[in-house]
């Protein structure tokens, strides 16, 4: 029943020109239709049947059951009575109503739906697609494109925001691209941030970002200018002060060496002189004296006091005022010893020098007596009895100094006039530390 659109077409039909006697009347001839029957002249009968053609009269429908619905019936010309077919006797002439349109008459009396589609009586347009319907067909677009001015026209779905981010409008469709540092969802319009830190791009620390990452380095290295290396930060050119001696650059740090005789002290800059005496690492013999000195140290040889000089300690040689070889020479040479650092500031106080036996009477004259060639050092008398020697230019060392200081007495009470010398040996280091 579904193939039927009307219900009246569709029941069991029965042939009226069998069963009914009579059924049309003098020189009509009967035929048969499903759910009623018709009443032809016989002079036509024998021409094709085609109840559209206007020159043939309208055929009689005969309907047998008269229980259907008016509206399901023509109206019958002139008359007066809703119902028909009471009297198959008196066939009435009714308008053609085999099939509504866009069914047609099959053989069998049914209405088929015509597939417009397939018979290509349709009108859509060539870029349209024609979709058959039941009683009809429709004109479509495929997807992709929507119907303009009667046209299927491709929709452009950039213009409304189909893609999160990149997007390609193409003919019946589109694709959609993510920027870089995303990836396409697989809902293939929206885009999710890359995790790049996945494939440790940096060789040190990686941060994810939203749309990128980011590389930082540990310290003493610095970004590269690509972005991802860490290269070491050469901190040795950053200042020449930052070592002592000298700066040794070294992977993600530095470090600072010393010459020999120091050691890098614990700031991990400065060098300290290593106290060689101290220590026993010296190759001095028992009989000798260690003197340590910045970045050295030497072996002092006993004291040997030349004659007429004898010796009255270990570091003083004394000529006795008894001995006649002694007369114009000074009674006491002192010994001493001291270290300076190679281009100290000047001018530096670097050693005292006092009188330890006071004559009444007496006065003192400090001097330089030798050694002083250079005129490096001169001596500044502090009191009546002590003075103080001046560095006043820088010695550049490694060097060793001599200098014979003298301390002259003199008493014109009891014309007395001598003098005594400390000869003191100076270890200009190397190094200005
Ligand atoms: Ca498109
Ligand atoms: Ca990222
Ligand atoms: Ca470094
Ligand atoms: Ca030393």
């Amino acid at each position: 029943m579904q193939e039927c659109p009307y219900q009246l077409l569709c029941i069991p039909d029965v042939d009226e020109c069998r069963t009914l006697p009579d059924a049309c009347r003098g020189d009509m001839h009967c035929v048969n239709q499903n759910g009623g029957y018709l009443c032809l002249p016989r002079s036509l009968y024998n021409q094709p049947y085609r109840p559209d053609t206007p020159a043939l009269p309208n055929p009689v429908y005969q309907d047998p059951s008269a229980g259907f619905p008016d509206t399901f019936l023509p109206a019958v010309p002139g008359g007066g009575g809703g119902r028909g077919g009471v009297e198959p006797s008196y066939p009435r002439v009714r308008s053609t109503a085999q099939c509504i349109l866009g069914y047609t008459l099959a053989e069998d009396g049914t209405c088929n739906d015509i597939d417009e589609c397939e018979t290509n009586s349709h009108h859509c347009n060539p870029t349209q697609v024609c979709i058959n319907t039941s009683g009809g067909y429709t004109c479509s677009c495929t997807e992709g494109y929507w119907l303009i001015g009667g046209q299927c026209q491709d929709i452009d779905e950039c213009r409304y925001g189909y893609c999160q981010q990149l997007c390609a409008n193409a003919p019946g469709s589109y694709s959609c691209s993510c920027n870089p540092g995303f990836i396409l969802n697989p809902d293939s319009r929206t885009c999710q941030d890359v995790d790049e830190c996945e494939d440790e791009p940096c060789s040190h620390g990686c941060f994810n970002t939203y749309g990128s990452f980011m590389c930082n380095c540990d310290e003493g290295f610095e970004l590269a200018a690509d972005g991802t290396t860490c290269i070491d930060l050469d901190e040795c050119s950053f200042s020449e002060f930052l070592c002592q001696h000298r700066c040794v650059n070294t992977p993600g740090s530095f470090s600072c060496i010393c010459p020999p005789g120091y050691y890098v002290f614990e700031d991990g800059r400065s060098c300290e002189d290593f106290n060689e005496c101290d220590t026993g690492n010296n190759t001095c013999t028992t009989a000798q004296v260690c003197f340590n000195f910045q970045g050295g140290y030497t072996c002092l040889d006993p004291l040997q006091c030349r004659p007429p000089y004898v010796e009255v300690s270990d570091n003083q040689c004394m000529c006795s005022a008894e001995n006649p070889a002694c007369r114009d020479k000074a009674f006491t040479i002192l010994y001493r010893h001291m270290d300076l650092s190679s281009g100290r500031s000047v001018p530096a106080d670097i050693f005292q020098m006092q009188a330890t036996t006071r004559y009444p009477g007496a006065f003192y004259i400090f001097q330089i007596k030798s050694g002083n060639d250079g005129r490096e050092f001169y001596m500044r008398q502090t009191s009546n009895v002590s003075a103080t020697l001046v560095l006043s230019r820088p010695i550049k060392g490694p060097k060793q100094v001599v200098l014979d200081l003298e301390m002259v007495t003199v008493n014109n009470v009891i014309n007395f006039r001598g003098s005594s010398i400390i000869r003191l040996t100076i270890f200009v280091s190397e190094h200005p530390f």
